[in-house]
């Protein structure tokens, strides 16, 4: 994906020759952030001057279960982060997560006052989060968080 974007570019680039200055102008800024989110696309690569998405302590957010919603910011910056999903509900609760690098991953069931963590990378891309007990996701505990 990140290649095939950067393939685009160069193809681009010749026919954007002669344009005005800003034309040219916008076309490079434009390339370059191209190969930025293709080196945070590749992870693990580690040159580029943007930090690498899984370095350092995790960030702490605090996803809130009620009955039956999911209460937590729906855009983050890319990074890695510790979720703890709390069940302020009556009913038992969990927290699962799937997007870009992230296959399924969930908590345990949580009762009602406790808590679970759930550490997770995210990189830039949307990602569905959800409480998979009963029929919950249906009801309404489904969020998709966009990261970028
Ligand atoms: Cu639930």
């Amino acid at each position: 994906m990140p290649f095939h974007l950067r393939e685009d570019e160069f193809s681009d680039h010749p026919a954007r020759r002669g344009s005005r200055t800003l034309i040219v102008l916008l076309s490079a800024l434009t390339m370059t952030l191209a190969l930025c989110g293709g080196a945070v696309a590749a992870g693990a690569a580690g040159s580029s001057a943007e930090p690498v998405a899984g370095e350092g302590a995790p960030r702490k957010v605090t996803v809130t279960m009620v009955d039956y919603r999911l209460l937590m910011p729906s855009h983050l910056p890319p990074g890695r982060y510790t979720f703890r999903a709390v069940n302020r509900g009556i009913a038992p609760h969990a927290l699962e997560i799937k997007g870009p690098g992230v296959v399924n991953k969930r908590t345990i069931t949580v009762k009602t006052g406790q808590s679970a963590d759930l550490t997770v990378t995210l990189t830039r891309g949307t990602y569905d989060f959800w409480c998979p007990v009963g029929n919950h996701r249906h009801v309404g505990m489904q969020l998709y968080v966009h990261v970028g």
